[in-house]
C-alpha cells in the first residue's frame, strides 16, 4: 500500500499507512542492527523488543528494510523473521539503495539508511543504538551517518555514538554540519556502553515534551539539519570505561592488522567488542537500545499531538 505518493519501489504496510495520513505517532527503527550489529537469535529478539517498546508507549514501529526488490516501511513479523535469518543481506547507508534494489538483495538500513526513508515515508522520530562517527582507524573513514544527520530533519534518539569511533572528532565534524546533539537529562555525551562524562553536548533537554518543542523551534527557522538526542545507557547496564577502552583499543589494532576497513569495519569492532568482554557489551547494547525506543515512542507522542 502506498497513498503518498512515495517512489515505486517504496512498500508500505497499511498500518504504518494508515498511521502517517492520519497524523498518529510513528518511530522508524533501523535494520543494519539486526542484519549485522547483533547475532543470532538476539537480533530477532531485539527487534520484536523495539517494536513492543514503541508500541507500550502508544506510538507505531516501523521497522525500515530492503526486501525483495522493496524499500519496506514497517515489518510485520514473518518479515522481521525473514530478515533475521537471511544471509548475504547488504548493509544499506545511501549509496547503496540501487545496489540492492537493482540485485534484489536484501538490505539491512543504516542510520543514513533508515533517515533517508523516513524522511520520504513522513516519519519524524527515529530510535537506534549509536550513530556511525569519524573512526579512530584511517584518515577518510567518516561515517554516512553524518551527511545524513546534517541534511535530514527529524529526530534521532541514539545512546550517543560508538566508543569504538573518534568521539571529539565526532562531534567536531557535527558541530561543523550544524547538528545540535542534546543530551537528554545530561549536560555529557553519553558514550554508547558508558553513561559517558567527558565530551559535553551542545544543549540539555530534561522531557520528551523539551525535545519536541526544541526540534519545532530548530525547524520552524529553517534549518534542515536533524536534532540528535543522546540519551545514556541505564545505569544498571552501564559497562566501566577502562575495561571498555582496553577492549576497544585491541579490537582497534586487530582491525588495523588485518586490514578491515569501510563497511566492515564497525560490525568488526562491535563484534570483537562482545567477544572480548564476553557477551557483557551486547548485554549493554539491547538494554540502551530498548530505552532509546522507549524515549522514541514518547517523544513521536509529543510532536503528534503538538500539531
Ligand atoms: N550501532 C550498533 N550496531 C550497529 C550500528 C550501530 O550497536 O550495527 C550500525 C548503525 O546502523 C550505523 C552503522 O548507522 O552501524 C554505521 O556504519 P558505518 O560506520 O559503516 O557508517
Ligand atoms: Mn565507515
Amino acid at each position: 500500500m502506498n497513498n503518498l505518493n512515495l517512489p515505486e519501489n517504496f512498500s508500505l504496510t497499511p498500518e504504518i499507512s494508515s498511521a502517517l495520513e492520519n497524523d498518529q505517532p510513528v518511530v522508524a527503527l533501523e535494520s543494519t542492527v539486526i542484519t549485522h550489529g547483533l547475532p543470532r537469535p538476539h537480533n530477532l529478539e531485539l527487534a520484536r523488543d523495539m517494536e513492543k517498546t514503541v508500541r507500550a508507549q502508544g506510538a507505531i514501529p516501523a521497522t525500515i528494510a530492503l526486501m525483495d526488490g522493496k524499500i519496506r516501511v514497517g515489518l510485520e513479523d514473518p518479515a522481521l523473521v525473514q530478515l533475521s535469518e537471511a544471509d548475504d543481506v547488504l548493509k544499506v547507508s545511501l549509496r547503496d539503495f540501487a545496489t540492492a534494489l537493482t540485485k534484489k538483495q536484501f538490505g539491512g538500513t543504516t542510520v543514513a539508511g533508515t533517515m533517508f526513508v523516513s524522511q520520504k515515508a513522513g516519519i519524524k522520530v527515529f530510535a537506534t543504538g549509536g550513530i556511525g562517527g569519524v573512526h579512530r582507524e584511517g584518515a577518510f573513514d567518516i561515517s554516512t551517518d553524518l551527511q545524513a544527520l546534517a541534511n535530514i530533519p527529524m529526530i534521532v534518539v541514539c545512546a550517543g555514538a560508538k566508543s569504538i569511533l573518534d568521539l571529539p572528532a565526532t562531534l567536531e565534524y557535527l558541530e561543523t554540519l550544524g547538528v545540535p546533539v542534546a543530551g537528554y537529562g545530561t549536560d555529557r555525551f553519553p558514550e554508547f556502553f558508558s553513561p559517558g562524562g567527558r565530551l559535553p553536548v551542545s544543549v540539555r533537554l530534561d522531557s520528551p515534551a523539551e525535545v519536541a518543542q526544541f526540534a519545532q523551534t530548530h525547524w520552524a527557522l529553517g534549518m534542515k539539519s536533524a536534532v540528535l538526542v543522546c540519551q545514556p545507557i541505564p545505569a544498571e547496564a552501564a559497562m566501566p570505561l577502562d575495561e571498555i577502552e582496553r577492549v576497544e583499543e585491541v579490537a582497534s589494532r586487530e582491525a588495523v592488522e588485518r586490514g578491515i576497513h569501510g563497511q566492515a569495519l564497525t560490525p568488526f569492532l562491535l563484534g570483537r567488542v562482545n567477544e572480548l568482554t564476553g557477551g557483557k557489551s551486547m548485554r549493554a547494547n539491547l538494554a540502551f537500545l530498548k530505552n532509546n525506543a522507549r524515549l522514541a515512542g514518547l517523544i513521536a507522542r509529543e510532536l503528534s499531538s503538538a500539531h
